[in-house]
């Protein structure tokens, strides 16, 4: 593949969660529309009120099938408002999608809506998921067991919450501490609820220290996703806002995982946020860029390009259009 390309050039979709069921390859994106609210630190311009799910044979030159919607905010009893980055888990013929949402207190929970086939629809279950906060889960299959990875930085609201609890307010660690980390839970068997209390994702430096709150080319903020490689776990993530995507390797789920590079260069937008997949014996990158909006940071498009391993097994960095 020798440039990347647009996927869904009628519309705006972002934040790409991407799957292999029944040997086609499934995108759930978050779907961007333009609400009319300001832009802000807090997110509050990324007021998605759908999903839809797309479906395609082949990356490089395929038709891209639009399947509609299939989970609306409106059909969330206990929705307040936006729908943020989502995954999708396959499991004993059942499909569960996981999707993170404000409730009517404005606090982000995560949300779980199931479904017979990849394409949906999804029914919502009437609460979020127990003892779940923050934004961006992706989940992991292994062995049978699944691991749900989640978080995000400011509007995403991890800084809110310390071993699992809610602070009292919000709070930074300083510079020089160990930066906050994402989570990893293990989900139950009905994929319905935490089996476990959540635990922190640990990101080492190359000495064995976790990344520092101040490393911020380097430290975790949101945009959570685990791949597979040559036995391999590896953690991708965003610096937010320095607007990279990195990567971390680990031997198995929990972590730690060993910083090892940058994935993609930023990119025109604010947020970058990605899925690594592969299909057909190739590596793909599927992220999002704001070039068709003209720069518009609240209108993303979905956007595919081609992923290399060097050698060693580190990946080879992919320059963002800017
Ligand atoms: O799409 C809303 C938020 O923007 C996502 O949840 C983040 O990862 C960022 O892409």
């Amino acid at each position: 593949m020798k440039t990347p390309r647009y996927l869904v050039p009628n519309d705006y979709m972002a934040d790409p969660a991407v799957h292999v069921f029944n040997g086609k390859l499934y995108i759930y994106p978050s779907h961007d529309r333009e609400s009319g609210i300001p832009e802000n630190d807090n997110g509050d311009h990324f007021d998605m009120k759908d999903y839809h799910v797309f479906s395609l044979d082949d990356v490089e030159n395929g038709e891209v099938t639009d399947h509609g919607v299939i989970l609306d905010v409106k059909d969330i009893p206990w929705a307040g408002r936006q729908l943020w980055d989502c995954d999708v888990a396959h499991k004993n013929g059942k499909y569960y999608l996981y999707f993170p949402l404000k409730d009517k207190n404005d606090i982000f929970r995560i949300g779980v809506a199931v479904a017979n086939r990849p394409e949906g629809p999804f029914t919502p279950l009437p609460d979020p998921i127990r003892g779940s906060y923050s934004i961006d889960p992706c989940v992991l299959e292994e062995d049978g067991e699944y691991y749900m990875y989640f978080g995000g930085l400011w509007g995403g609201q991890l800084q809110r919450y310390r071993n699992n609890k809610a602070l009292e307010s919000a709070s930074f660690p300083a510079d020089n501490e160990p930066a906050i980390p994402p989570r990893v839970v293990k989900l139950s068997d009905d994929m319905l609820q935490f089996a476990e209390e959540p635990r922190p994702v640990v990101i080492l430096d190359e000495n064995g220290r976790p990344l520092t709150s101040g490393d911020s080319q380097r430290r975790f903020f949101e945009a959570s996703w685990i791949h597979k490689y040559k036995g391999k776990y590896y953690f991708s993530y965003s610096t937010g806002d320095t607007h990279l995507l990195c990567y971390a390797i680990g031997n198995n789920p929990y972590g730690p995982f060993t910083y090892q590079g940058v994935i993609l260069t930023p990119v025109v937008g604010w947020t970058t946020h990605h899925a690594i997949v592969e299909f057909k014996g190739k590596g793909y990158l599927f992220h999002h860029d704001c070039v068709p909006s003209g720069g518009k940071t609240w209108l993303r498009s979905l956007k595919v390009a081609e992923l290399n391993y060097n050698p060693d097994g580190t990946i080879q960095t992919i320059k963002g259009e800017l």
